[in-house]
């Protein structure tokens, strides 16, 4: 992504920013097991900000009545580690590539930390962050107090993911790029899965087909983790295990992205195994698509995300009454939360750098925020009717259905940016055709 992308974050997030210091710091490598590791993920946050994707480092805004100025500290490049993990981008590589002011050791964040603080009154950190740099800079603060010649104090530390998280609700135009780019890589890993699918391959040979096409296409990690599951596991929401063999007959759920720069992508297609809805399956996909339809033309700017919510609820009950597993009026069945049994999730929820994107959700009083143009929300309803649930029409028991896209919110109305993958009943058979 372009630099200066970031550039305009920093200069958003500084225009919010009382006089002070802010600090944000990169994600900790995470240790799998022993001396192995999990493949780094940059904070989403410190990413937002620096585009920086490195370990070990930290960013410094300083806002004064006069100026404002950005510090950027960096492990330097050094031979043992170019040796064994391959090379840094250093201090030169990064003051050239990242546009900020000044660039410096990581090694001389703790000499330079109590200066940087000096006579300054607000400190904007991640409040819930263990990270050891914002213990030092805590620690820094608080002895400036007994030092002597000293005006000015930290006496009000804010958390920053508050004001980083709001601007990064609304996406600009290159951020939707990545996004849309992401997206385009999981359409063909989505249209593959449907391509090979066979009765009898285990659910893990789809997953492997779709990681495949991401990293074929140069998405080197997975938004999340991959949920293929056959039949009945498409009943448990959080199904990653996928080692089930897939039935003839039966529908398989596959809620699988990739990522793109750090950006997400999230979406859900269920299909038929063998390539064909049976009558049943068929007419509980209509009816969860018909809900996804009507919830996404219902975005617009001012439209407010929990009058989507309640409304997605409203249809999905209709569809349980249609479909017989509900019967009475839908006022009472909904204030009772019959329908949550059959729908327990919610309609969808942010997606940026974050595939659930912590951006908030509702405004400073507590009102729920209203769309505006530039925001990217997941469109997921899905109906789920467990084999042992005697509740449910025969016919209907085992059939879990969810159908997920990504919605840009437009100054018209919205655009579905995964409106390329097949969804229709026609397209998907189409697509499965063997
Ligand atoms: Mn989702």
């Amino acid at each position: 992504m372009n630099e200066t992308n970031f550039l305009d974050h920093r200069r958003k997030l500084l225009e919010r920013m009382e006089e002070g210091v802010a600090i944000v710091t990169s994600a900790p490598p995470q240790t799998r097991s022993n001396d192995t590791e999990y493949a780094y993920r940059q904070n989403s946050d410190f990413y937002y900000l620096s585009g920086f994707t490195e370990d070990n480092s930290v960013l410094i805004l300083i806002k004064t009545s006069e100026s404002t100025k950005v510090l950027l500290f960096v492990e330097p490049d050094n031979a043992e580690h170019a040796l064994w993990n391959g090379a840094r981008l250093g201090i030169e590589g990064a003051k050239s590539t990242f546009r900020v002011d000044e660039v410096y050791d990581i090694a001389e964040y703790s000499r330079m930390i109590p200066e940087l603080l000096r006579e300054h009154i607000h400190l904007y950190i991640d409040l819930y962050s263990d990270s050891p740099h914002l213990s030092e800079a805590k620690r820094a603060a608080h002895s400036l107090h007994s030092t002597r010649g000293i005006k000015r104090h930290i006496r009000s530390i804010i958390d920053i993911t508050y004001l980083i998280r709001r601007l990064r609700l609304i996406k600009s135009d290159k951020e939707i790029q990545e996004i849309t780019h992401a997206i385009t890589i999981t359409a063909e890993a989505h249209h593959e899965a449907m391509r090979t699918c066979r009765a009898g391959m285990r659910e893990f040979q789809l997953q492997a087909c779709m990681s495949y096409v991401f990293l074929n296409n140069g998405a080197v990690s997975e938004a999340y983790g991959a949920i293929v599951a056959g039949g009945n596991n498409a009943n448990t929401l959080h199904y990653i295990d996928n080692r089930d063999e897939l039935k003839d007959g039966d529908l398989v759920l596959i809620d699988a992205a990739c990522e793109w720069n750090l950006y997400a992508s999230d979406i859900t297609r269920t299909f038929p195994i063998n390539g064909k809805f049976s009558n049943a399956q068929r007419e509980v996909y209509e009816k969860v698509l018909n809900v996804q339809l009507r919830v996404i033309e219902a975005i617009k700017p001012g439209v407010k995300r929990d009058w989507l919510q309640k409304y997605s609820e409203e249809l999905l009950c209709d569809a349980l009454i249609d479909l017989g597993i509900l019967s009475g009026e839908r006022n009472v069945l909904m204030d009772a939360k019959e329908h949550k049994k059959y729908a327990p999730h919610g309609i969808g929820h942010w997606m940026g750098l974050d595939v659930h994107d912590p951006c908030p959700y509702v405004d400073e009083v507590g009102e729920a925020l209203a769309f505006e143009a530039g925001m990217v929300m997941t469109i997921e309803p899905g109906l789920y009717f467990r084999t042992d649930d005697e509740s449910v029409p025969e016919r209907y028991r085992g059939i879990g259905i969810r159908i997920e896209d990504n919605i840009l919110v437009t100054e018209s109305g919205y655009e579905n940016l995964s409106s390329m993958i097949a969804k229709t009943v026609e397209e998907i058979e189409k697509m499965c055709r063997k």
